[in-house]
This record gives structure tokens, sequence and C-alpha cells, in this order.
């Protein structure tokens, strides 16, 4: 078994590091450690299933023949892998940025300054002209961020802004990246925060909290994360914010957590666009005024908005449904079968509860494998209609972690989210 794996505490750029591990070394398993930080919980609670990651305590120590080490030296960081320290037979490799003194003694390494370890491994990942997905490619650009502060700490190589580059090529998405960054805020961004706390108004559109607000700027700065700042402070539901251009032509950011406010198909009208929750306009007419863009928001918001996603849209089906009495060796079977990570269990066409692969680690005695699924499953299910907007799906799975979220109509259940149809539903890859 060949294992990659990353210091406890996990961030960003470690988390990106084992992933890109995989890509270079075919065969090898993604290992995370299991505490994360706060935002990388956050990421994995949508995207775990988009990776393929295991628990340093799935890892049957025996086994490993090769463990990866990224983005630290030091053997007391990584969770249960100390253990591994002095085995004959490990071989033993090692990414890191830190130049510090470790105690891990590689057989084979590739130690440089660099602004982030993910830096490094997709130096190699390149060279072997390797290909990434527009997901992967968001993940090792939130590690390379987060470990530069968007490129802007001292410790920022030249080789780090042209890594940025080519995963914006490769189509790493900003609108996603910026949700789960803990950014700095600088002067500017202060300044802005300040304007718009003083001067924004708030407006009450169709039972939502809506802030509007205008602010000249003179310098090109991040300012998203102000935008999502000012809409939490002032608890709005959604928030426009136009920016001025000094030099002429305007930006706007928008931001909604509300379902009913689609922030992509608003923008839209100005040329823009983004996801249903975050999204962006450049507006280069000199002849328009900021207060008639802000009239056509408020206008575009008093319109009913059509065309948001529902889940009914999203979601999968048919589903697979057992009955209550199905032996629970029989639900790993279908499991492995389908390929799939959760199963209904009905009867009589009525929901009854639900069992997911984890249920099934907690199997510890042979004969528990013949009892009934009954005995296993979880009773309280968190359901949603077919007619509820697809931001809702997203946001109830967030909040409760869940992985599967039963379509319900009337009693039955007609179809189910997990959190593949999410992200396809976020990164905009729902078939039309
Ligand atoms: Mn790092």
């Amino acid at each position: 078994m060949q294992i990659a794996t990353t210091h406890r505490n996990t961030d960003f750029d470690g988390l990106a590091s084992i992933i890109a591990a995989t890509l270079l070394y075919p065969g090898t398993v993604a290992v995370c450690p299991k505490n994360v930080n706060p935002n990388i919980h956050r990421f994995l609670s949508l995207h775990k299933t988009s990776f393929d990651l295991i628990l340093a305590s799935e890892v049957d120590l025996e086994a490993v023949t090769r463990i990866i080490v990224a983005d630290t030296n030091q053997w007391r960081r990584l969770d249960r892998f100390d253990q591994l320290k002095d085995r004959d037979g490990v071989e033993l490799l090692l990414w890191d940025h830190h130049l510090g003194i470790g105690d891990i003694t590689p057989h084979w390494q590739c130690v440089e300054k660099a602004g982030a370890t993910i830096t490094l491994l997709l130096r190699e990942i390149q060279k072997q002209a390797l290909v990434i997905t527009p997901l992967q490619a968001t993940l090792f650009l939130l590690g390379l961020y987060e470990d530069t502060g968007q490129l802007t700490f001292s410790s920022t190589t030249p080789e780090d802004a042209r890594t940025a580059a080519y995963l914006l090529e490769q189509g790493a998405d900003l609108n996603i990246a910026v949700d789960f960054l803990n950014m700095a805020y600088g002067e500017v961004q202060k300044k802005v925060l300040f304007r718009l706390m003083r001067d924004a108004e708030q407006h009450e559109i169709k039972g939502k909290r809506v802030g509007i607000g205008v602010v000249q700027i003179n310098k090109h700065v991040e300012l998203a994360m102000v935008v999502q700042l000012y809409a939490k402070i002032v608890n709005a539901d959604a928030v426009f914010v136009i920016f001025v251009n000094e030099g002429g032509g305007f930006f706007v950011i928008g931001r909604s957590s509300a379902p009913e406010i689609n922030v992509n198909t608003l923008l839209q009208r100005f040329g823009g666009g983004g996801h249903p929750g975050a999204g962006s306009a450049t507006i280069n007419d000199t002849h328009m005024a900021a207060g008639e863009i802000r009239q056509k928001i408020i206008a575009a918001l008093h319109e009913v908005q059509r065309g948001g996603a529902l889940v009914a849209d999203m979601m999968s089906f048919p589903v697979t449904t057992v009955n209550p009495n199905t032996p629970m060796i029989e639900v790993q079977h279908i499991m492995e079968e389908e390929k799939i990570r959760g199963v209904i269990v009905e009867e009589n066409d009525c929901l009854l509860g639900i069992v997911v692969l984890w249920d099934l680690k907690k199997l510890k005695l042979r004969k528990q494998w013949n009892s009934p699924v009954k005995a296993f499953m979880n009773r309280k299910v968190t359901t949603i209609p077919p007619d509820a907007p697809a931001a809702e799906a997203a946001e109830l799975m967030v909040q409760k972690n869940i992985g599967h979220l039963p379509v319900v109509q009337g009693q039955k259940v007609i179809g189910i989210i997990t959190r593949t149809d999410i992200i396809n539903y976020l990164y905009g890859m729902l078939p039309s």
C-alpha cells in the first residue's frame, strides 16, 4: 500500500498536496488526518466524495510500503504514521517548502523554498503534462492562495505566481475559492467596508433583506470578501455593491444566501455572471451612472426570478431502496455493486430510514452482518421536496453535514441528492 499524507490541523496546502501526490504516484491513497482546520472541514463537508480520501485510522500500518509526506518534515505532526518511523521496508518520500529542521529523513525529497508545497508538486504535474480537473485546480489554488496570502506574502516566488496562472487556465473557480479562504483585510478593504456600513441602503424586497451599495475606488484590490463580510455583518439575504472605478466604468459584486435571489441570472443582464450565490459583472459603459445600475438591480429584484434550478432538476433517480428486513451484508453488496454510499430503507412506499457507507464501518461482529438493516439505519432522515430551490438543498447538506438528501413527495421518495449532485450544481455542470 502506498499512501500520501500531511500534517495534523491540515490546511489547504497540505490537502492539495496529498491529492496532487495521488496524481503523480498512481495507486497512492490520500490519507487525511482526523484533525483539520475549520475551513478545510467546511470544504470537505461538501467535497469529500469528490476526492478519494481516507482517514489515518483506516490504514493497516503493516501493509504500508511507501509513504509520501507533504507540507511537513516532522514525524510528530503526522496523524498515527509516526509509528512508521525507522521501520524497514517503508520507502519515504518528502515534498515540502519548509526549510527548517525536521526529523523526517526521506529516501527521496523535493524540499525547496516556495510559497506553498503545492507549487512544487504542480511543477512536476506540468512537466509530465498530466490532466487536472477544474475541481482539483480549485483545491490546488486554495492551497497556493492560503499559504501565500493570495500571492502577497514575501515568501511568494515567481513560480508560485506562474502556478496560479496555470491553475486558472485549468479552470480553477475563484468564486468558490474565495468562499473558503480566511483572507487578510488590507487598508483599502477596511475603508470599503466602513463606507458600506455607513452608506449602503437596505431594501426589503419580497420579504428578503437586500443591501445595495455604491463605492468609489481608485485602486484595484480584492473586494469580493469585503462584500461577503458586509453581507454577514448586516445580516442581509443578498448584497450588491457597485464599485465605481476612478478611471471610469463599474465593477459589480453580488452575493446571495437566499435561494430566491439568483446572482448569476441577475448579473447576466449586465454581461456578468457567476453562480446562484456569488457573481460579478464588469460594466465599461461610461455613459451609465451608478444610480442607473442601482435602479436596474432593484427592478430586477422585484421581478419574479425564473430559471433557478430546483431540487427536481438536480436530483438523481431512480433511488436504490431496500426493505427494513434486508440483512446488512446484502446492503453492503448493493452499495458495492451500484457504487453508491447510501441506501434508502422503505416499506410500502414509505420512507423509514437511511443507511450510509459510514454505518457499515460500525459493524464489528460477524453476526451483525446478518442483522436486518432496520437495526442500524438512521431513522431521523432530513428530506427535501422536489420543488425547493437547488440552493436550499446545498445549504441544508452543508449545515447538517450529510451526504444524502432524499427528495420526498407525500411519503414517497422520488429521488436523492448526493454531494456529487451539489458539486455539479455549484460548478454549473448540471445537464440542461
Ligand atoms: Mn504549506
